[in-house]
């Protein structure tokens, strides 16, 4: 007994002589909707280590994800009076917030994913992210989110006709409303945490999302019929709280902003290969795969041309920047 006091005694001096481990000046914490191992997520995780290594652990960023703190656009609303530091959210609901992030948004808007880098990279992707300010919000990255597609529990889409009366959830955001009643469906805006339960009572029929979030969340066991009609692609955003940033020095505000840009490559390259294993696993699970005829890609864009007329004339404007970026 006493030698093994005598121990423990000589390890309490041993550690206590260790030099303490620098404890972080500030934690911050970032809410994020899916989980840790979703490419989003590995984003916001990758932005978080940068930091910390850029401040030698003074700033560290706490990454909750799996909607810990919320639902997406109550966490949105908490990053405005800065009640949650950062967050990562689609730009549908930040739209509520931001109404002109309807532009970047609109269905087939870009000819391709490299016209939507060109312009989420060049001017008018910067001028977004500094527009978010008079809502208390700092801009800070985009994230890859692909194309988004329609997925029912009832029938094979084929064209437009087939989506009639179909009740699709939607993000909560006026523009996804006016897509999916443009199509003749019903739209039924819903956080995205309650789709699964949703879909399997017969709430409603049918989503609308990316291969990666139609995997992740298991919508494919309750709505097997995915087609790929590719309608919006809408890009993901980090975002900080303004509160937040404006006590920050104008150092660390500028290695938090430049963090969150060098962590877009990491992101982007998982988002690549995470969509490859989303198909192939939901495709194993035996969901069915309907690809469209150009002429039903023609005509879901028809029944869309109505969202460009009814866009605020200064957005119309903005969408025809974006249709001329080369
Ligand atoms: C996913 C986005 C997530 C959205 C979700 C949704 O990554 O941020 O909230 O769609 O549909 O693709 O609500």
């Amino acid at each position: 007994m006493k030698r093994f006091l005598l121990v423990l005694a000589v390890l309490a001096v041993a550690v206590s002589a260790l030099p303490a481990a620098a404890a972080p000046e500030m934690v911050l914490r970032l809410g994020e909707t899916h989980v840790a191992d979703y490419p989003t997520t590995k984003g916001d995780m990758e932005f978080a280590r940068l930091v910390e290594e850029r401040t030698g652990g003074r700033i560290k960023i706490e990454v909750y994800h799996s909607k810990q703190l919320g639902e997406e656009k109550a966490v949105i609303e908490q990053v405005q009076f800065g009640a949650v530091d950062f967050t990562r959210v689609s730009i549908s609901p930040l739209a509520a917030f931001a109404p002109a992030f309807d532009a970047l948004q609109m269905p087939y808007l870009y000819r391709d994913e490299e016209h939507m880098w060109k312009v989420l990279n060049g001017p008018i992707g910067e001028e977004f992210l500094n527009s978010l300010e008079p809502a208390n919000f700092v801009g800070l990255a985009w994230y890859d989110s692909g194309a988004r597609n329609f997925y029912n529990s009832k029938r094979e889409i084929k064209s437009v006709a087939d989506l009639k009366g179909l009740k699709i959830r939607v993000q909560e955001s006026k523009l996804m409303m006016g897509l999916v009643s443009a199509l003749g469906a019903v739209p039924t805006p819903m956080p995205f945490g309650e789709v699964y339960s949703a879909l399997q009572t017969g709430v409603i029929e049918g989503a609308e999302n990316n291969w990666p979030s139609y995997f992740s969340t298991s919508h494919y066991e309750v709505a097997k019929y995915f087609t790929l009609d590719g309608h919006t692609r809408v890009p993901e955003i980090l975002i900080a709280s303004k509160i937040t940033m404006d006590r920050l020095s104008k150092e660390d505000q500028e290695i938090i902003r430049k963090s969150a840009k060098d962590s877009m490559p990491f992101q982007i390259k998982l988002w690549k290969e995470f969509e490859k294993v989303s198909e192939e696993k939901v495709t194993a699970a035996g969901s069915i795969i309907t690809h469209l005829t150009p002429e039903a890609v023609a005509e879901f864009q028809k029944a869309m041309e109505p969202l460009y007329s009814e866009l605020k004339p200064e957005l119309q404007a903005v969408v025809r920047k974006i249709q001329e970026v080369k």
